[in-house]
């Protein structure tokens, strides 16, 4: 994450959607002005700058809407782009139960009125090897936690993603024991860098991308950032994570990109960036995909190859 407080601005810092801006804009200064008529002639929100995003160059819509991974909608790569419009989004709740003070079912209306949407530009790495740097659109998940007002002997965060088969054909095969399930331990589901993302280049996230609201979890392999999320429980706990039920002695509770620990059947030390090209190099991997500075405490004392 070097250079990421870099703040100027050239026209190449718009990209070729032509509708978003680079958070670069709007530390410009008088660039800001100029910015701020293409956010308003595009009817895109104009989202503050973030800390934590990266000033890398993120992927094209297309890349990021198209080349997907929600095995709800098959397990082509092309699948969720292909099916996931059959996806009802509307209306949408999410029920926070467990160790909670105010557990129920909280509407997506209901939600967005409280929290504050920012943009995170953040690099994603999938366990398979292939990365994308995605401009999100959304809240700190940290938000939703204390709107439902967590108890202090709380340890976990479990997800689940909504189990709909009339609309989520993959789910009629029984690969994945339905529900999509996923977990954090508290102090990662509170680090400031976890976010339930409902944007994406200042749109609604599409139906492949987890629409209306998924997790994002920058340090942790793609997985981990689980989808259309209907479920929310805060427990003492480890809660089971479908890779983990699918296949544990491949895929960890814990997830954290890390180069130095290969999958079982490949390695993780370096990447392919999506949209780079086939003839592209691979590039390294970074520990905890380049957020260490922000991550790598909460990790202290822990043997990362045992707790992988
Ligand atoms: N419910 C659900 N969430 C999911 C998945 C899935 O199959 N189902 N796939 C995961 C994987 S493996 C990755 S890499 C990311 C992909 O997110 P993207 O398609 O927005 O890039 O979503 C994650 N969340
Ligand atoms: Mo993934």
């Amino acid at each position: 994450m070097a250079n990421r407080y870099k703040s100027d601005l050239t026209w190449s810092d718009v990209t070729p959607e032509n509708v978003f801006l680079n958070r670069r804009a709007f530390m410009a200064g008088t660039a800001a002005f100029a910015a701020g008529g293409i956010a308003a002639t595009s009817g895109v929100p104009a989202f503050a700058a973030s800390q934590y995003s990266t000033d890398e160059e993120p992927n094209a819509w297309e890349e990021i809407t198209q080349y997907n991974n929600f095995y709800e909608f098959g397990t082509g790569k092309s699948d969720p782009a292909e099916y996931a419009h059959a996806l009802t989004t509307s209306p949408w709740s999410i029920e926070i139960d467990g160790m909670v003070e105010k557990p129920g079912k909280y509407s997506f209306e209901d939600i967005m009125s409280q929290m504050t949407v920012e943009e995170r530009i953040y690099r994603f790495r999938c366990v398979e090897a292939w990365s994308m740097v995605i401009p999100w659109n959304g809240f700190e998940l940290a938000d939703l936690l204390t709107m439902a007002g967590v108890d202090t002997n709380a340890k976990y965060v479990g997800f689940e993603t909504l189990v709909r088969p009339e609309e989520m054909w993959g789910q009629k095969r029984a690969f994945v024991p339905w529900p999509y399930r996923e977990g954090l331990r508290m102090d990662e589901a509170m680090h400031p860098l976890t976010i339930m993302a409902t944007g994406i280049y200042g749109k609604d996230i599409p139906n492949q991308n987890g629409a209306p609201m998924r997790l994002v979890v920058p340090w942790k392999y793609g997985f981990k950032s689980i989808k259309s999320i209907v479920k929310i429980t805060v427990s003492d706990t480890q809660p089971e994570t479908s890779w983990n039920m699918i296949n544990p002695r491949e895929y960890g509770f814990y997830s954290n990109v890390n180069p130095e620990v290969a999958h079982p059947r490949w390695s993780q030390a370096s990447e392919r960036k999506v949209g780079g090209g086939l003839l592209a190099k691979r590039v390294p991997t970074q520990m905890f995909n380049g957020y260490g500075a922000e991550v790598a405490s909460l990790y202290d004392g822990m043997d990362l190859a045992k707790n992988f």
